[in-house]
């Protein structure tokens, strides 16, 4: 056996680092806390897992296959036996939905925390037929599954051509400094002004000259946009009074820490004008689950309309969209996925979603 050490801050990415690199058929041996060293006030709390593959090859038969899935099955079961007790919600659906394994190892994979999984698998086995065939009340389990996470998600595409009342939309996006929204803004820009044949305005909206305009403004006279920096509510009012033209007018907003209240405060009081702004939350899956939380909470004072996640392309899995989601539930507006401009953006359907989060395709397959 070709035992290895892994360390992680948590389970998921201990099974997730394991996978990648032993691939699927190995199997954790043991596993332990290892508690945050009290003198570092940085340091955290740590998993340490240690996992072994076999150095033979099985040896293969004609029924090869079936062998192959018994022991990735043995294997997956070995898995979760051997995590049971590194959290309570998870011991609980190990006992009473003990067929329920794989979905909550799956959930585990793709980044969903052990409690959301717990509860959504819960959900999903209430109410099940007591009198279904194991094989009958998996494949159910995975549908209903499956169905929870489709109920907790929604997608709006909010940039379609709708100025009926013969005003532009406004849309502005909000999010941490860093997070993508400038080069977001662009790639839209981009889309709606050559694919969808609109009149677009930009508006780079800053309370403190950073010189956010300079970013924006390089973008738009690649496109021939026009665009316009804002510093006060005037200067906004203004800017969108001359861009009464335009069907979509975006704005783009400085980036502040999410723990600077003050200057969130300013931009929020700045853009309270006549014309009905939405707002569109910009954060990136590469921050920490925790982050993203804290980083929504400060910018929800926007009221925002829709969640733009950035930077997919960085991370192995996306599964903490469905805890920001079921934190706080709004659609998604837009995905990215790469710094090309205007390539990387995806205005995703509910399941185009659902296979980004969960890394698998939709039809009851968890
Ligand atoms: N890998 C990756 N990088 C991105 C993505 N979107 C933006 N970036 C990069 O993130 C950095 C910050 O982007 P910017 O638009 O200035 O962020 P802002 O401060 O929120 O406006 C830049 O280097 C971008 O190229 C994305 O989807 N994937
Ligand atoms: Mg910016």
């Amino acid at each position: 056996m070709n035992k290895r050490i892994f360390k992680a801050a948590n389970i998921q990415e201990a099974i997730a680092s394991i996978k990648q690199e032993l691939g699927p058929e190995a199997m954790i041996l043991s596993t332990r806390k290892i508690a945050k060293k009290p003198r570092d006030p940085y340091g955290q709390e740590m998993v340490e897992v240690e996992a072994g593959i076999r150095t033979q090859p099985p040896d293969m038969s004609e029924d090869g296959d079936l062998l192959a899935s018994l022991k990735a099955d043995i294997a997956e079961i070995k898995d979760m036996v051997a995590l049971v007790g590194m959290g309570s919600g998870m011991h609980k659906v190990l006992c009473h939905q003990f067929e329920s394994v794989g979905i909550l190892a799956s959930f585990l994979r793709s980044g969903v925390s052990e409690s959301l999984a717990c509860r959504l698998i819960e959900k999903a086995s209430a109410d099940m037929d007591d009198t279904l065939t194991p094989g009958e009340r998996i494949r159910r389990l995975k549908q209903n599954v499956m169905h929870q996470c489709l109920n907790h998600l929604s997608t709006k595409d909010f940039f379609r051509r709708t100025n009926i009342s013969g005003l532009p939309h406004v849309a502005a996006f909000v999010g941490p400094t860093g997070v993508g929204k400038t080069t977001t803004i662009a790639k839209l820009a981009a889309v709606l002004r050559f694919t969808r044949k609109m009149r677009v305005g930009l508006v780079s909206v800053d309370n403190f000259r950073v010189g956010a305009f300079e970013q924006l403004k390089a973008y738009a006279g690649i496109m021939g946009l026009p665009c316009v920096p804002a510093f006060s509510a005037e200067d906004l009012c203004c800017a969108l009074d001359r861009m009464k033209s335009m069907d979509m007018i975006l704005i783009d907003t400085a980036g502040h820490s999410h723990y600077d209240k003050e200057r969130i405060n300013e931009i929020l009081a700045l853009m309270k004008t006549d014309f009905g702004i939405s707002i569109h939350l910009t954060l990136s899956v590469t921050a920490e689950s925790i982050n993203m939380k804290e980083a929504a909470q400060a910018f929800s004072v926007f009221t925002p309309d829709t969640y733009v996640f950035t930077k997919i392309d960085e991370v192995r899995r996306c599964g903490k969209i469905l805890d920001q989601i079921n934190e706080m539930n709004l659609p998604v507006s837009l995905l990215t996925n790469g710094q090309k401009v205007p390539e990387d953006l995806i205005v995703p359907d509910r399941q185009t979603l659902v296979k980004v989060i969960l890394g698998k395709n939709t039809k009851g397959d968890v």
